[in-house]
């Protein structure tokens, strides 16, 4: 989220306009404040199973924002598919894996079960199905020898943030060809 929130400046065509958390007490909220960007928090756990209400409560708050897109960082609640058509087309998600292997959790874990040589993140649009809309980037990184699920997570998580900020930057401008980095 920082990563993304940083390189929005100069001839950036997009601006960060809020940062949104379901977790109240997320780090992310006080950074993002302290670099002068809105940040509001909606907590689903009051909502319980009742995804529509939680949703809904997100919506009032990004409908005052008026996003043109949304970025997905270390979301985890799943959307609805109401939800998702609000944003169809200008919802991003990274996923730290390189999709169409291992969606849903515990990526790296499943990398490393599988005997793996590379790993990676993966951006792309959001959809209804879960981790399978189209993707628009993939940055690959090496598996080491003793690499366990922390040290791979790093190690793709530096990935990660040059992945999102590059595919952003091209995707604010209307490009949705794929990026492959390195
Ligand atoms: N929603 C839709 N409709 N489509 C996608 O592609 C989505 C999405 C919501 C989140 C991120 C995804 C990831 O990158 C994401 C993609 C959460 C879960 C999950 O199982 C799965 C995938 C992703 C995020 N969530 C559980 C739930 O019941 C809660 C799990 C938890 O709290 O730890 O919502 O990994």
């Amino acid at each position: 989220m920082l990563a993304l929130v940083r390189s929005m400046t100069g001839d950036h065509p997009g601006r960060p306009v809020l940062v949104l958390s379901n977790r109240p007490e997320a780090a992310g909220l006080v950074r993002a404040a302290a670099l002068g960007i809105p940040v509001a928090d909606v907590d689903h756990r009051p909502f319980g199973a009742d995804r529509e209400a939680f949703e809904a409560a997100l919506m009032a708050r990004l409908s005052v924002a008026a996003p043109d897109i949304l970025c997905l960082a270390g979301f985890m609640r799943i959307l609805t598919p109401g939800f998702v058509a609000r944003f169809a087309g200008r919802m991003l998600n990274i996923h730290p894996s390189l999709l169409p292997k291992y969606p849903g959790l515990h990526t790296h874990a499943r990398a490393l079960a599988a005997g793996d040589s590379e790993a990676g993140c993966t951006v792309h649009e959001v959809t209804a199905a879960l981790d399978c809309g189209p993707i628009l980037g993939q940055g690959r990184v090496p598996v080491l020898p003793g690499d366990d699920a922390a040290t791979l997570a790093a190690r793709v998580l530096a990935m990660e943030h040059l992945l999102y900020p590059a595919v952003l930057r091209r995707f604010a401008a209307g490009d949705r060809r794929r990026l492959d980095l390195p």
